[in-house]
């Protein structure tokens, strides 16, 4: 075989290996066999000593090319062998979207947070605005503004947490009606409500909390009336308890508000037959209202013989116990998993 023919055999077998192989290690070894030092290159290239010289340069020419064209093979299966790598890598790292996921443990709001806003959105579709004000408040605002001077009886109604003289921690959140109503620098008509916590000094138990949650609501208007009061606790009523229901009002007493009522709704457990929900009377208290007294309207800038108001006050959480059929109003914050939780 002469060098012509054994540079075609190189090529050949150059081309053979190459296209065999299949990891970019063993393409760099088959790369040193034939382009290595001590590859078939350098052994032919030996050879070209024994040829005549003017045979020399074509067949240095001829060589480099085939030395080119293996470079070319190695070049192209070096492709093919990353595109396999890539190709493997996709395939194991494929995500299967058809398995389960993992579950995560999705909190919820409060109960109590729940009922809240539910109150809250039927109020604002009524065209209410929401007002919020301090947890730490002026006797002034708390009591004196709303027709409860000091060493007035009726203070008694509510036991307070005094801070000093003149700050408590507010005990209703009639307050911030007293607060909106002196800020209305134009003296007009006001329809909001008051959500937010409260606190009295009374002895925890079932029914009883130190802390809870009021929503209170006060319409200041020139035609306002009980009749408009009626209806709006009426809409809080079935909204609440279901479409069913009816309401009641009885005769009752608070300082602000003159003729002051309390509410009664058609017991929703028996439909109004009488149960142990409703200790067999048919009604159930949920509230208190009435016609806002007029000492109060004067005491925050109002002129009595214009406006006229209606004012209502509820527990949140006597709302949610008697919808939900919850004994213990300790349970709303004492933070059992498993009471909260079933209310998700
Ligand atoms: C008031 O606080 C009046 N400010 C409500 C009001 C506003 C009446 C406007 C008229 C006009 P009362 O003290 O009844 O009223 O409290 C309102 C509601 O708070 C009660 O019906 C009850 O649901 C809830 N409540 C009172 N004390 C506690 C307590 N210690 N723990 C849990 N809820 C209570």
């Amino acid at each position: 075989m002469n060098v012509y023919e054994k540079l075609e055999q190189i090529k050949k077998d150059a081309k053979e290996h190459i296209g065999l192989v299949k990891s970019i290690h063993a393409l760099n070894e088959v790369k040193a066999k034939f382009l290595g030092k001590k590859g078939s290159f350098s052994e032919i290239m030996m050879l070209m000593k024994d040829l005549p010289n003017d045979e020399k340069p074509k067949f240095g020419q001829i060589t480099n090319e085939a030395k080119q064209i293996i470079l070319d093979y190695i070049e192209e299966q070096k492709t093919i062998i990353e595109a396999a790598i890539v190709a493997d890598m996709l395939k194991s790292e494929t995500i299967d979207v058809t398995l389960p996921g993992k579950k995560f443990e999705i909190g919820s709001l409060h109960l109590l947070t729940q009922i809240q806003n539910e109150i809250e959105d039927l109020f604002v579709g009524m065209g209410y605005e929401i007002m919020e004000g301090p947890e730490i408040e002026i006797d002034e605002y708390n009591f004196e503004k709303l027709n409860l001077p000091k060493d007035h009886p009726a203070r008694d109604m509510q036991d307070t947490f005094y801070i000093s003289e003149d700050t408590l921690l507010r005990t209703h959140t009639s307050p911030v009606q007293v607060r909106t109503m002196l800020n209305n620098e134009h003296k007009n008509a006001i329809k909001i409500i008051c959500p937010g916590k409260v606190y009295r000094r009374d002895a925890d138990d079932a029914t009883h909390s130190h802390q809870f949650m009021q929503i209170e609501g006060l319409v200041v208007d020139e035609t306002t009336s009980l009749s408009d009061l009626k209806g709006t606790l009426l809409a809080v009523a079935k909204k609440m308890f279901g479409e069913g229901r009816e309401i009641r009002l009885r005769p009752s007493y608070f300082p602000f508000t003159e003729p002051s009522v309390e509410v009664d709704v058609s017991c929703h457990n028996c439909n109004g037959k009488g149960c142990n929900v409703c200790k067999g009377t048919g009604w159930i208290e949920i509230l208190g209202a009435g016609m806002v007294n007029n000492n109060v309207l004067e005491a925050c800038g109002y002129d009595s013989t214009k406006y006229q108001g209606f004012a209502f006050g509820m527990g949140v959480e006597r709302i949610a116990m008697l919808k939900y059929g919850i004994n213990d109003i300790r349970l709303f914050y004492t933070n059992d998993v498993r009471f909260n939780k079933q209310f998700k």
